[in-house]
């Protein structure tokens, strides 16, 4: 792949977006390679993504400008479908993604980073949906995921203003859970994608599906399908081994890992 790489580090993997020249952002062929890549990705081993930006300049900073500018209508069409696909089947990927955003995340890399589970940023990430200054609006999820994200009104003045915020105004509105200086982030990223990998992957992607799925119905649906995905991990082994664990009072056991079964 000439814009994506992929790296996997025992139960977790690291998706770079590698177009530092054009600050990663996004053309066609980024968004093919972004799809290719999640179909290579081992769900019998991989229990948490990661999904960060190359250098220390730019996360994403948005769809490619160069690209889309000579688009027709149909074309731009397909163009944002393609980009719609991938970002959505990011937020619906079995494991958990995290982004660790690394400085510009703007229009479609704002998006890309709202598709992902959790975002963490670093100290010198900007985040911001600047499409009305294009004379088009978010076209990857922007106005549907920033509004449940930070509320309504926090999205509209962002996207009706197109003005950019720092990580720590980001922070304050909840669109980031955390901030780190620059050579902090990624290994934070590591440490928390290992913390999850750590639990019992079922239960994990339970818990994924529950929250997702249960936030675009209403409660009495939602509470139904949670006792469903909780019911769905009776019966596991990691179930059974986690439970019994904690039930063993033998001071001296070690915790095995989770099996996935
Ligand atoms: N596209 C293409 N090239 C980009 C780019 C982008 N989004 N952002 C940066 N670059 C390129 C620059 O052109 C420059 O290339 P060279 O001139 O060196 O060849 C190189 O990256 C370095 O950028 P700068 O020289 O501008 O670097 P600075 O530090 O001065 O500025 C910046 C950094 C991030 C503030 C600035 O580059 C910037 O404002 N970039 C554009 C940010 C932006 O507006 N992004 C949002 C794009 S709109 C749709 C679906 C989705 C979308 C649209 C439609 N459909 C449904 C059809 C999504 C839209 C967007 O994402």
């Amino acid at each position: 792949m000439e814009f994506i790489l992929y790296e996997q580090k025992g139960e977790y993997a690291i998706i770079t977006v590698s177009r530092e020249k054009a600050l990663n952002a996004l053309n066609s062929a980024v968004l093919e390679e972004l799809d290719r890549t999640l179909d290579q990705v081992d769900l019998n081993t991989v229990r948490c993504l990661i999904v960060t930006g190359a250098g220390q300049k730019s996360f994403v900073a948005g769809a490619d400008i160069g690209e889309m500018s000579g688009l027709t209508k149909s074309e731009g069409e397909a163009f944002g479908r393609k980009g719609n696909d991938v970002f959505r089947r990011l937020e619906q990927f079995p494991v958990p993604v995290i982004a660790a955003v690394n400085g510009f995340a703007l229009g479609g890399g704002c998006e890309l980073s709202m598709s992902c589970d959790i975002r963490i940023c670093s100290d010198n990430a900007v985040f911001g949906q600047p499409e009305v200054g294009l004379g088009i609006t978010p076209g990857f999820g922007g106005t549907q995921r920033l509004a449940r994200l930070v509320g309504a009104g926090m999205a509209k003045q962002m996207i009706y203003t197109a003005r950019n915020i720092k990580a720590d105004e980001a922070y304050r509105i909840g669109l980031v859970n955390a901030v780190y200086p620059q050579e902090e982030l990624l290994p934070a990223a590591e440490k928390m994608a290992a913390g999850i990998a750590k639990n019992a992957p079922i239960a994990v992607r339970n818990c994924k599906k529950a929250i997702n799925e249960g936030l675009d119905v209403d409660m009495d649906e939602a509470l139904i399908l949670e006792e469903k995905l909780f019911g769905d991990c009776f019966e596991t082994e990691d179930q059974k081994y986690g439970m019994a664990f904690f039930l063993d009072k033998n001071k001296e056991k070690v915790k095995e890992p989770f099996q996935n079964k």
